[in-house]
């Protein structure tokens, strides 16, 4: 008899180890358990959402006809890890073998591969995760020998390869990207679809119920947990997406508005990530969208991109460059996380308004976290662990294997510029001409070096002028160090005095 250990973001009914076992002898342990729940502190709306989708997915199994043990949450138990929870089951049930599908996240498939089989004295048996588009070995051949990666050719390989948007062996619209169409700002029509809530059952509540009592200290709080927890509903999101969101989506994908905390994004990662739906399920559904005529190309096809592209591109890099990838810190940065970031008060807006929006939902959207905490971290040069570790937290979406390549990469350009080839820092005007978020802010964007004047100017010069040395030859860099050229001494001497100010008072702003 085989015991299969399911993870908190392997919730699907199609899932590799399922398929090797037998629902009449073998048991499907799940196990709400301590170290998975406190590794970082994850916000409260994030454990919610996992230990109810669990819960309600051991329910779905038991009822197709599955033994199911479920350990529920108890902080006064022995067992406080996934590896004494299966030791315990083990000896109840005297199973001979351990089958699992292989984990999303590195340290936890590290310690299985090194320890489990040894401590628990019986074979473990890992199967390979096939729920993504792309796997190791073909990502591996395709990564080969580069020394840096471009997502788009990898996007367009997939694109081959799924029959995504392809007529024959050439993309439909005869591109096979339509990002320049994705950049409009938004000011306030078409209004926002209002956003899609679930009626609560006794599992939900019950959850909810722990969440409050055990982890009052996480942050973010639950008062408007909104996220669905079954498959079914799960469904619903992805149906409420493509009738009222993915019109839009493309146009305003890069748009930022006060109190916008969704605006026409698709709400979908934390479903897509523990496995309540599928990558291409959602990217057929949003194809099916654009062939019916309910959606137009610039906004299916920027969809796609995010989903076959940009994730499992992520998801190929974590897995070539894991374990050293993390440990990467090529920008020398040495600086600590800002205090705002876990109790959200800051006079700058943008930033106030993101982390509001991370706090009441576990969500903000890609450009708040690209282009808002993300650019600033990056600019205030903060240690990659600490601005990484707190994404990680704060995000019901939130697992190392996309987090990781996102922040430490794409945002932090830790990795030298492997993921992407240049830094996307950007100065205050960015923000201003994709948002409103300028005009309610104590900062002037207009001006960088008075007292008042917006932070990201003067560290965003600060940034550029710091790591002349690294960036000056990237030809896509060369225009602004042109530009840095052309500026007076006593205004480079002014922007550098008004950033080494902010940075000596961080924790201030
Ligand atoms: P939409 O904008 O509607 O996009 C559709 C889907 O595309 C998403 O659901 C997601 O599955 C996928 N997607 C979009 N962008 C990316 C991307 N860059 N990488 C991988 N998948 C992408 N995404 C996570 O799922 N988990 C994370 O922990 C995570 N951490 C991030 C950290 C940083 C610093 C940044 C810049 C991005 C991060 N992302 C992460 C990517 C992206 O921001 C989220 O996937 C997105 O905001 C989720 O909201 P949505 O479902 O409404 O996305
Ligand atoms: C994120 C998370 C949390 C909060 N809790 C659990 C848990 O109690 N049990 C579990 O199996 N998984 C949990 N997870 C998700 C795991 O951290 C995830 O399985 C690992 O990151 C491995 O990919
Ligand atoms: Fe953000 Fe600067 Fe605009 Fe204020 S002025 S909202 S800090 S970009």
């Amino acid at each position: 008899m085989k015991i299969g250990l399911v993870l908190g973001d392997q919730l699907s009914s199609q899932l590799a180890s399922l398929r090797v076992l037998a629902k009449q002898t073998d048991l499907i342990l799940l196990a709400e358990v301590r170290d998975e729940a406190s590794y970082v502190r994850h916000h409260q709306q994030k454990i919610a959402f996992i230990f109810s989708a669990m819960r309600h997915f051991a329910c779905q199994l038991q009822q197709s006809g599955w033994r199911v043990q479920y350990h529920h949450y108890d902080s006064q138990s022995n067992c406080q890890s996934l590896l004494e929870v299966v030791q315990q089951a083990m000896q109840q049930s005297g199973a001979s073998e351990l089958v699992l599908t292989q984990c999303g996240e590195y340290r936890l498939q590290q310690a299985m591969d090194n320890q489990w089989s040894a401590q628990l004295g019986i074979p473990v048996q890992v199967y390979a995760d096939d729920r993504f588009v792309c796997d190791s070995t073909e990502f591996g051949r395709w990564a080969e020998g580069k020394k840096q990666l471009r997502m788009e050719y990898f996007y367009r390989e997939m694109r081959r390869k799924t029959g995504l948007l392809m007529e024959g062996e050439q993309p439909v619209g005869s591109k096979w990207n339509f990002d320049a169409a994705n950049r409009q700002r938004y000011d306030g029509q078409p209004p926002l679809p209002a956003p899609l809530t679930f009626q609560r059952d006794e599992i939900d509540r019950e959850v909810l119920t722990l969440v409050k009592q055990e982890f009052a200290d996480h942050p973010g709080n639950l008062d408007d947990f909104r996220w669905g927890t079954t498959r079914a509903q799960a469904r619903q999101a992805l149906e409420h997406f493509l009738q009222q969101r993915l019109p839009y989506f493309g146009d305003y994908q890069d748009a930022m508005s006060s109190g916008a905390d969704f605006m026409f994004h698709s709400l979908l990662s934390p479903y897509l990530n523990v496995g309540l739906l599928t990558a291409l399920e959602v990217c057929e559904a949003a194809e099916q969208a654009w062939r019916s005529g309910a959606a137009p190309l610039n906004a299916v096809e920027g969809f796609i991109r995010q989903i076959i592209g940009w994730r499992e591109y992520v998801r190929g890099i974590y897995w070539r460059h894991m374990p050293d990838y993390a440990e990467q810190n090529r920008l020398g940065n040495v600086r600590d996380l800002p205090r705002y970031y876990w109790d959200g008060q800051t006079g700058m807006k943008c930033m106030s308004e993101a982390f509001r929006n991370t706090f009441e939902h576990a969500y903000a959207h890609h450009i708040q976290r690209l282009m808002v905490t993300g650019n600033f971290a990056l600019l205030a040069g903060v240690k990659p662990k600490q601005i990484c570790d707190w994404y990680l937290a704060v995000y019901a979406d939130a697992f190392d294997w996309v987090e990781l390549p996102n922040t430490l990469g794409m945002v932090m350009h830790a990795d030298g510029g492997y993921l992407g080839s240049k830094p996307y820092a950007a100065s205050g005007n960015y923000i201003h001409k994709m948002s409103d978020y300028c005009s309610g802010c104590r900062y002037n964007v207009k001006t960088a070096s008075d007292h008042d004047s917006c932070p990201f100017n003067s560290l965003y010069w600060h940034f550029i002028m710091r790591h002349k040395e690294l960036f000056q030859g990237n030809h896509r860099m060369s225009m602004i160090y042109r530009n840095l050229e052309k500026q007076k001494d006593d205004r480079k001497q002014a922007l550098w005095d008004r950033a080494e100010w902010l940075l000596a008072h961080l924790d201030e702003l």
